[in-house]
């Protein structure tokens, strides 16, 4: 993309059009490649002061686990505000942000419970439904209507410039994969739990449903609300550290 960019900017150049009045072809990134740098300033801790707040940062994320048990109370829309601010603080392919957090009202239970039947019946591998049993997962899906909100988060596969030219969306997938990790810190962090689910064969029937445009790709259906007071998880733990890391 850089030699494309380099060599019609070249070609602009020799053929000498001052005054462009920008109908031509020429390829402008959309971020200016002379955006300015500048400094870059961000907390800084004492060692000691590092180790306790990593630590404590870990010990409170191992507390988060995937709900699927909700109370109906409601939460703030400013809290799903700054959470989903946080999530859009991720790092993405060429800085292109290829998110949409889709927050619901509409009641799409009836959609998902639909394909999810077919997906338990039919669609899933028996060693699939036999691995996922001691999740306790079933077509039907209470939390659909019981969590305050259900949050849709959309890849957008490229994006739109002016004079309808597609914007590349590099690396989209990895790029909505890690703003939803952000997302699952920050709804732990205030108090509230979620479910990463991927909703099989949704994504079509869903989109339509929102008028949702046609460069937005359903990744994750995330459930956001208060644990119900009976929610119950599996009791399973997590790998040690030396399973996870390796360090040469
Ligand atoms: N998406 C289905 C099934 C499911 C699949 C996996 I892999 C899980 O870890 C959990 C569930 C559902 O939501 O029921």
């Amino acid at each position: 993309v850089t030699d494309v960019y380099e060599k019609r900017k070249e070609a602009a150049d020799d053929s000498d059009n001052e005054g462009d009045d920008g109908d031509d072809d020429e390829y402008k990134p959309p971020i200016a490649p002379d955006v300015p740098f500048v400094p870059y300033t961000a907390p800084r801790y004492s060692e000691k002061e590092m180790l306790e707040r990593s630590q404590a940062f870990f010990e409170e994320m191992n507390q988060r686990r995937t709900i699927r048990f909700y109370s109906d109370r409601p939460v703030p829309m400013e809290v799903m505000e700054s959470i989903i601010r946080t999530a859009g603080t991720s790092p993405s392919g060429a800085h292109t942000e290829p998110w949409t957090y889709v927050v619901l009202k509409e009641d799409i239970r009836a959609i998902v419970e639909a394909e999810e039947e077919i997906n338990y019946t039919k669609r899933m591998a028996g060693q699939w439904t036999a691995d996922l049993k001691f999740v306790r997962t079933e077509w039907t899906k209470p939390y659909l209507t019981e969590a305050p909100y259900i949050v849709l988060l959309f890849k957008q596969v490229y994006g739109l410039m002016p004079r309808g030219r597609k914007k590349n969306h590099y690396y989209n997938e990895i790029s909505c994969s890690i703003s939803c990790g952000l997302f699952l810190a920050a709804v732990h962090h205030a108090g509230l739990a979620t479910l990463t689910s991927t909703p099989m064969n949704c994504g079509p029937a869903l989109r339509q449903l929102l008028n949702r445009p046609e460069n937005e790709k359903l990744l994750l259906l995330l459930p956001v609300g208060y644990p119900s007071d009976d929610a119950m998880v599996p009791g399973i733990g997590r790998k040690p550290l030396d399973e996870i890391m390796v360090s040469y």
